[in-house]
């Protein structure tokens, strides 16, 4: 059994599986990521939830595995060597289950970075300025009466959604076959009409691609389950 004690999070949000990868986290476009990563991957794991409020994100508890506080993290209890090793950034946590699994990354090096490549894309690019759209237009931001914010942001997403309905046009997945970069980006896009109610002033709607892609990606069972997880409340 696997002794996670060092880990000063596991005394607030103690291990039932210390064998297993733990997984700090909430269902957000970030979060999810990774609860879909370890479902598709098939990877046993302990979901703890860990809220966007500063009582759990800034906690010392939580500071303590990822000092800068946001979801998700993980502590994988078998990683390299067979030490433990605590992850965050989902970014490098999807590349380490990856590698870990030799899965969901391409076959070839070729094909590994090319991977690579849309993963950054989401995580320099859509997930950022899609988060700043989200603020300035359906959460507190919104308030403020200056429209520059607000238009950049939109202006960016509209420009960003261009290109992935370009790249999708024949393709099913971004990068070859289904990968970490699609559990990357398909998260981001659907939570535009979901949470952001940015369907209309984004124009995602008109993308026939993008729409087929969320479709696609939103079938998948292990998509369904880790979409939730962990649960709300
Ligand atoms: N680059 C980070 C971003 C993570 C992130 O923005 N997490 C948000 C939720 S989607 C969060 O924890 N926010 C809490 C806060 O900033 O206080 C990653 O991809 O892991």
């Amino acid at each position: 059994m696997t002794d996670l004690s060092p880990f000063p999070i596991t005394a607030r949000w103690p291990a039932q599986h210390p064998d297993r990868i733990q997984l700090y986290s909430y269902p957000t476009p970030n979060g999810v990521k990774i609860s879909i990563a370890l479902e598709e991957l098939g990877l046993p794991y302990e979901a703890h939830k860990v809220t966007l409020s500063d009582a759990d994100v800034k906690s010392d508890a939580f500071l303590s595995l990822n000092p800068n506080n946001k979801i998700p993290a993980i502590i994988d209890p078998d990683g390299p060597d067979g030490a433990p090793l605590p992850l965050f950034e989902s970014g490098a946590i999807l590349v380490y289950l990856a590698e870990k699994t030799g899965k969901l990354m391409g076959e070839t090096p070729a094909q590994k970075y090319e991977v690579l490549q849309w993963l950054m894309f989401q995580m320099g690019g859509v997930g950022p300025m899609f988060g700043q759209l989200g603020f300035f237009h359906a959460f507190k931001g919104s308030e403020i009466e200056d429209p520059r914010p607000r238009d950049r942001y939109i202006t960016e997403a509209r420009r960003l959604l261009s290109v992935i309905e370009k790249r999708l046009d024949g393709r099913d997945w971004i990068a070859g076959e289904f990968s970490i970069a699609d559990i990357a980006l398909a998260p981001w896009l659907a939570t535009i009409e979901k949470f952001y109610k940015a369907g209309e002033v984004t124009g995602i709607r008109n993308l026939p691609n993008v729409q087929a892609y969320i479709e696609r990606f939103e079938a998948r069972p292990a998509v369904q389950k880790g979409w939730n997880t962990p649960a709300r409340d």
